[in-house]
């Protein structure tokens, strides 16, 4: 059989496998260690590949990339400095259960071991990041090897893997094809345990469900919701997971996030029974391991998730099930529905606590540039189809309270709390699915991680909105400083550059924004400039969070300190 086919080297087999697994975009910075991978797809225009500035960033980028498509994100990148340089995506992708397949350059193999020149052992630098790693050391393999890691990245509990591609290894010719499409495999919940669900819940009388997890389909999603309003239970979401449930549902309660309400703590402490669908049971889940007892949690838990390690981890769950999200999700909105449920007072508190949250707290004297009314204009003004990302930083708050998400809009935000996520996401989102209104928000912290990547969204046609809370610090270091050291500022104060002259320098659309009467038309005009646009928020730093006040911070802090 093998006569017939061309020899291909080992890069425009890389590329081969690419094309039989559906991939239309992938994201790289350039090295000379995988030239022959470049010059095979100088002949495969189908797949774009997008020039990033930063590895970091061209990760946080398919990873975003595969968050909005389901599909998994290609990251292209060189031996040491560039694998160094993406590790920080790879950790997230890890995290936050996304599907990535990283090819990394490597030295070639009659060098390994030497610490050649940008030598790295990837299977060690990787192990505890990625799902799998593996190195590629014959190129009659890389059909196998690449088909694995799209198996592995999108199956059970998806992940990122990691290929290393020895450089001479690339240039070997073989008379091999090319294997795929990958398919996905997932478990689905068996009838028994469908059964015990619904008796579970049938004997509640204050249940939650509590979802979150990567690989939810829109049609996963439209049926959970099915599934919870049909019986009325009250629905909240896990960290930077608000786009699982339609927000505007009665049913949907809050997220449980860094800055969780803690009205929804207590609901979620006071409940007898949780159904936790798709999230790990981590420690942002369990607001560092407080909401339920360990191991025994002192309440039902039904715990559904994609990976049979999560089950059990910390938490022993009364029903465990293992399962993929859209086959959970079909099977329980084919359930019978429970009659009457003796929770909807509950249901309805839930809700009416959740909506009082919309309403901005009252914290300072009218500041001049109101955060909490620039978050509810963007609530109303977004589309349905709107796309939010975000970095790591309080500014975070912000949306994560104030905006509501519903699908085909997303809610992207690194579940690994990493800074420098906001601008990459928006951008690969914009390139992933055009037209479409992509607003990126971002600390003056974290935009300058990779705000560089501005570059390549204007380089590819990339129209994200960037929105920078300048309150000019590391205001989440700031803030837990003020809580344990009061008045001991060290560290977490920036010097910012002209983030107006910024966004001129890379032919982006620029604004800076000090009150409030100032944004919307400044997002009107990002919004018809469709160019990609910066908008400066000069955020008053007392405003530390949605909630509270910089001073009011220290002084707590003090008083608690006087007293002990
Ligand atoms: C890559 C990375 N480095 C450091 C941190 C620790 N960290 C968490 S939030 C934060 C400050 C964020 O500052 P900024 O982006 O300005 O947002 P703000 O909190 O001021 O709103 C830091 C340094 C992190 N999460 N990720
Ligand atoms: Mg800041």
């Amino acid at each position: 059989m093998t006569a017939n086919l061309p020899l291909l080297s080992g890069g425009q087999l890389v590329v081969a496998s690419l094309r039989a697994h559906g991939v239309e975009m992938a994201f790289s910075v350039a090295g000379e260690s995988y030239l022959e991978v470049l010059d095979a797809l100088f002949d495969a225009p189908e797949i774009r590949l997008i020039t990033c500035r930063q590895e970091g960033g061209a990760a946080f980028m398919a990873e975003a990339y595969a968050k909005v498509t389901g599909k998994p994100g290609v990251l292209l990148v060189t031996r040491g400095p560039g694998a160094c340089n993406a590790s920080i995506g790879v950790h997230t992708a890890f995290q936050d259960s996304t599907p990535m397949v990283v090819l990394v350059g490597q030295v070639a193999r009659h060098q390994i071991d030497r610490e050649a020149f940008q030598e790295v052992d990837f299977r060690r630098m990787f192990s505890p990041l990625a799902k799998w790693v593996a190195q590629v050391d014959m190129a009659e393999r890389v059909p196998e090897l690449m088909n694995q890691a799209f198996q592995v990245a999108v199956s059970g509990r998806p992940g990122p893997v990691v290929l290393a591609l020895p450089e001479d290894m690339l240039r070997d010719r073989r008379a091999v094809a090319a294997s795929g499409p990958y398919r996905a495999v997932h478990a689905h919940p068996g009838a028994a345990d469908l059964a015990e669900l619904r008796r579970l819940l049938a004997a509640a009388e204050r249940p939650i469900m509590l979802v979150g997890g990567g690989s939810w389909t829109d049609a996963a999603c439209a049926a959970i919701a099915r599934f919870a309003v049909a019986s009325d239970i009250p629905v909240c979401c896990s960290f930077r997971r608000q786009d699982i449930v339609d927000n505007r549902l009665p049913v949907f309660v809050g997220d449980l996030g860094t800055g969780a309400a803690p009205s929804l703590v207590a609901r979620i402490k006071a409940a007898d029974l949780v159904l936790a669908v798709g999230a790990r049971i981590g420690e942002i889940t369990s607001q560092s391991y407080t909401l339920f007892g360990i191991p025994d949690p002192d309440k039902t838990l039904i715990h559904v998730h994609a990976a049979a390690e999560e089950l059990g981890r910390v938490f022993r769950p009364n029903l465990a099930i293992q399962s993929g999200m859209a086959e959970f999700a079909a099977a329980v909105a084919a359930l019978d529905p429970i009659p009457s449920p003796r929770w909807a007072a509950w249901r309805r508190e839930a809700r009416a606590e959740y909506e009082a949250g919309l309403q901005p707290s009252k914290l300072a004297d009218s500041p001049a540039l109101d955060l909490g009314r620039v978050m509810t204009w963007l609530r109303e003004r977004l589309p349905d189809d709107a796309i939010v990302t975000s970095d790591a930083g309080n500014f975070s708050g912000w949306p994560n309270r104030f905006l509501q998400y519903r699908r085909p809009g997303r809610q992207l935000g690194p579940t690994s709390g990493a800074m420098g996520y906001g601008v990459p996401a928006a951008v690969a989102a914009s390139l992933a699915r055009p037209g479409r209104i992509v607003v990126g928000f971002c600390g003056d912290g974290g935009f300058l991680m990779t705000g560089q990547e501005i570059a390549t969204a204007l380089a590819a046609g990339a129209t994200p909105i960037i929105l920078v809370f300048d309150n000019g610090m590391y205001g989440t270091i700031r803030m837990h400083q003020e809580r344990r050291f009061p008045g001991r500022v060290v560290g977490t104060a920036l010097m910012n550059p002209d983030f107006l002259a910024l966004a001129r320098a890379y032919g982006a659309y620029g604004a800076r924004i000090a009150r409030t009467e100032e944004f919307a038309p400044a997002f009107e005009e990002a919004v018809a400039s469709r160019r990609a646009a910066i908008i400066a928020l000069q955020v008053d730093p007392e405003m530390i969070s949605t909630r509270t006040t910089l001073s009011a911070l220290r002084r707590a802090a003090e008083a608690a300190k006087e007293k002990a």
